[in-house]
């Protein structure tokens, strides 16, 4: 696949002010006509050509200004359509193509989803249905009108407002829709089909009326509740905290079941992965509950970041993505515990984007080259992109961060924007020169920092030597020091705060020395409190000075983050062959959590919850064994298990007492947490008490997360009640696929040998389909995701998942690009799995007639 390089951006030859779409819709031959008012740009320098992007499109007819175009004054291609010699001014073109929205397994452009016609247009998916300048910066008006058959497709939406609507002859109706503001194609969307929906309405700070709408298979509607609710909620609090409005009289939300990603923000009329819709207590978990909030959220927030200011090319997609997963953890915080979010945000960081950046697949969160844009949906445009805004608050400081974005609303409102516009909002709005730290845009890697701190006696000073070094990364073979703020505090060795309680350092030099004056004894450092940067920290602080954060640290995160260093501390040892290492200070440090009364049940879950098998190889870096890494963190369970049980019981039983009606909230869900953390290491060794326990949970359990908790429980375990626990979730939810996916992926996680063949086996089972994304992550994915199965020494993991992605490449690309993520990591592997990864990896290379999303991701992961 070509290169495309952000050097080479030059504005569009050509604008379209407005569009007009006729959809008439058909299974098989569906007929769009577009009406395109073009105009030459006058800020382009290049030829004048009009060049218009196509994607296996089938053209019938094409008009210039109302006359039939001479087949000699054009040429189409399925991918182009090239006009060489158009008029010098204003022109109108009107273009029919022809699509089969029934054969579109690539769920790009028109495609069915359970009989339900659907778009998805983002990233270059408009080219799927009608020629099309398929760039973010064509800004232009959409009216849409839509024709089907009535019976089969009662519903038919696109952004905007409705206009108009009626019947026409032949069992047939029409809707037309009208969206005011100029958008790119790839907001656009309808749907038609025969649906369910759920109505409420929303005032605005204005004191407008928003008519709100979720739209569902027919027999789901009952399952839209809390997705209503946390729009409402979202609508809300856009405007409390970024003083953002919603513009448009309705806002709708389709759900459906066949979908590549999670949902998609177009305008006024998102589109989602049913996963992040239905929820009830009896299928959903709390995990769920919270993923259905920050989507709904995520979505929303794109109104104002991405859809009212837009993205210029597809370099700047963390213009909009960053900075949206920034506003959705911001409103799950305030929604839930800032502290437990930031704990979960940070352990989702690590366990995607920090392998990311670590492996072959490591890019700039600005990247400067790519050639497939849907490989560019990564852990770091989202995750680290956020780091990078909630860097810029702490930097500048929450008042001026406020101003900054106040101030990028009101100039770029309409436009398609750049990082460099966006930064320079807050550099004007703090008066700071922001041009080092925007570097974190274009320099991939994440930095390592070294803190180690020396207590003066004599001088009474505490001197903080500070050093960083990022790893080169892919085309970045040197790099240059990055500005890191850190949030500092010091406490003493009974864990008081010491009087330069919190303290921010920005650590923008290779190194760089600080020095605390009066500190009268010897202090012990928090440092990256909150978790300031997104660096890997090392410090020379003692076991000891751990246990003391562990026990006092003011800074919740600090708090966890230490409990989680003496626990890697024992798992890199463990590992490494120290087997009579001592667990004595973790243990310590959980029985003084698992006793304080004052911490939130939430949190002390998470403390339970031990670096996972992906942490600790990270942690390990080199030379990984996944299973010595498995038998390490089995050990170290099993230790708690024993050592801990009291304490875990006492847990189980308090949360377990306390049973009221099912509720999803943070304060329940957190219990819920506390209850089923303490199950799962009580069950950790396979102690009959704690199986049985956990095998009567799961028969009684009146709600999806208890449970699922205890099928997690049962499932690292070869015994009678795991299998029967599989079969019983089955024969209750054989018809309820999101559960089915759940039953899967608890298949595909069980850390055996045997799993290999049971998912072979359950390829083939009824339940399953190699057609829909959900049930292929649900398998496959969930298999890339177990470590020491997938990276079995033979190598069939890898070679099962690599024939996987290739007999999906045809039908899907973007699915098979996906799950080939499972090799970001293979470099660090041991030589003899590395070797195995690399000769299944190099097989994918070769095969014939691959999608440009395989070949780029296979052809990186290589490189
Ligand atoms: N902006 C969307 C990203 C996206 C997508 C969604 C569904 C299917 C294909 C897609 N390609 C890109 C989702 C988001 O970040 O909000
Ligand atoms: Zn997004």
């Amino acid at each position: 696949p070509i290169a495309i390089r952000l050097e080479d951006y030059r504005p569009p030859d050509w604008l379209v002010d407005t569009v007009h779409l006729d959809i008439d819709l058909h299974p098989t031959e569906a007929r769009v006509i577009a009406t395109l008012k073009m105009r030459p740009n006058p800020d382009a320098d290049g030829a004048r050509a009009i060049v218009l992007d196509g994607d296996e499109l089938k053209l019938s007819r094409i008009t210039l200004d109302g006359k039939t175009l001479d087949p000699r004054a054009y040429v189409a291609t399925p991918e182009r359509l090239t006009i060489p010699r158009p008029p010098s001014g204003p022109i109108t073109l009107e273009i029919e193509t022809l699509l089969n929205p029934s054969t579109n397994t690539q769920l790009m452009g028109l495609y069915q989803s359970n009989g339900i016609y659907c778009t998805q247009c983002e990233a270059e998916g408009f080219r799927r249905i009608t020629y099309f300048p398929d760039r973010p910066d064509v800004m232009a008006v959409y009216t849409t009108r839509i024709e089907a058959d009535k019976a089969a497709a009662p519903i038919l939406l696109a952004n905007g407002n409705m206009t108009e609507s009626g019947d026409i002859d032949n069992g047939r109706h029409f809707a037309v829709w009208h969206d005011p503001f100029p958008k790119p194609s790839y907001l656009f969307a309808m749907v038609g089909g025969d649906l369910a929906f759920i109505e409420d309405t929303f005032r605005t700070m204005s004191g407008r009326d928003v008519a709100l709408k979720i739209y569902v298979e027919h027999g789901k509607a009952h399952l839209c509740d809390y997705a209503m609710d946390s729009l409402k909620r979202s609508m809300r609090w856009d405007e409390e905290v970024f003083g953002r409005e919603y513009d448009l009289d309705i806002f709708m939300i389709v759900a459906v079941a066949d979908f590549n990603m999670g949902a998609m923000e177009n305008k006024g009329l998102n589109i989602f992965n049913d996963k992040y819709v239905l929820a009830s207590p009896e299928t959903a978990t709390d995990a769920d509950y919270a993923s259905i909030e920050a989507i709904v959220a995520h979505e929303y927030f794109h109104n104002w970041t991405g859809n009212r200011i837009t993205c210029r090319d597809w370099f700047q997609l963390c213009l909009k993505e960053g900075l949206t997963v920034f506003r959705d953890q911001e409103f799950s915080a305030d929604q839930r515990s800032a502290a437990l979010e930031r704990i979960g945000d940070v352990r989702n960081l690590r366990a995607i984007q920090f392998t990311e950046d670590s492996g072959p697949l490591a890019h700039p969160v600005r990247p400067s080259m790519y050639r497939e844009i849907n490989n560019f949906y990564t852990p770091t445009i989202y995750e680290k992109g956020a780091e990078i805004i909630r860097m810029l608050r702490v930097m500048i400081g929450r008042e001026d961060f406020r101003r900054g974005m106040d101030l990028y609303f009101d100039r770029h409102d309409g436009d398609a924007a750049t990082i460099e516009q966006f930064i320079a909002c807050f550099a004007e709005a703090s008066k700071r020169d922001l041009t080092h730290f925007s570097q974190w845009y274009s320099q991939a890697g994440t930095p390592h920092v070294a803190a180690e701190g020396q207590w003066n006696a004599e001088a009474k000073t505490y001197r903080l030597d500070l050093v960083q070094n990022t790893l080169p990364t892919p085309g970045q073979p040197s790099k240059e020091p990055q500005v890191i703020p850190l949030a500092v505090a010091l406490f003493d060795e009974q864990g008081r705060a010491m009087k330069t309680d919190e303290h921010l350092i920005v650590l923008d030099r290779a190194s760089q020395s600080v020095e605390f004056r009066n500190i009268k004894s010897r202090p012990v450092l928090s440092i990256n409190r909150e978790f300031s940067a997104p660096i890997v920290l090392r410090t020379n602080a003692t076991e000891e000075d751990t246990q003391v954060l562990a026990a006092h640290d003011t800074d919740s995160f600090n708090r966890w983050q230490a409990i989680q260093t003496l626990a890697m501390k024992w798992l890199v040892a463990h590992v490494r062959g120290a087997e009579a290492n001592t667990a004595a200070p973790l243990l310590d440090a959980l029985k003084n959590v698992l006793a304080d009364r004052k911490l939130a049940p939430a949190f002390v879950a998470q403390a339970l919850a031990m670096p996972t098998e992906g942490d600790i190889a990270g942690e390990i870096a080199k030379n990984v064994d996944p299973d010595a890494i498995f038998r390490a963190r089995k050990a170290l369970r099993g230790t708690l298990s024993e050592e801990l049980r009291a304490s875990l019981q006492a847990a189980y039983d308090t949360y377990a007492a306390s049973r009221g009606p099912f509720n999803p909230d943070a304060k329940s869900a957190g219990e819920r947490a506390l209850k089923n953390a303490a199950l799962d290491l009580l069950a950790a060794n396979g102690d009959a008490k704690a199986i049985a326990l956990a095998a009567r949970q799961f028969a009684d359990a009146d709600n999806m997360t208890d449970r699922m908790a205890a099928l997690a429980a049962l499932m690292p375990h070869d015994i009678p009640e795991r299998e029967q626990a599989f079969k019983a979730l089955y024969d209750r939810f054989e018809n309820d696929p999101l559960v089915i996916d759940k039953w899967l992926t608890m298949q595909a996680m069980v850390p055996e040998a045997a799993t290999f063949d049971r998912i072979k086996a359950l390829t083939e089972h009824k339940a399953f389909s190699f057609k829909n994304p959900n049930r292929v992550r649900a398998l496959i994915g969930a298999f890339a995701g177990n470590p020491s199965q997938f990276n079995r020494p033979d190598g069939a993991g890898y070679r099962y998942l690599t024939e996987t992605a290739v007999a999906i490449d045809p039908q899907n690309p973007q699915l098979a690009a996906r799950l080939m993520g499972a090799f970001k990591t293979w470099r660090r592997l041991e030589p003899g799995r590395a070797a195995a990864a690399e000769a299944a990896l190099k097989a994918v290379a070769k095969a014939p007639n691959l999608s440009r999303d395989l070949a780029d991701i296979v052809g990186r992961a290589l490189a």
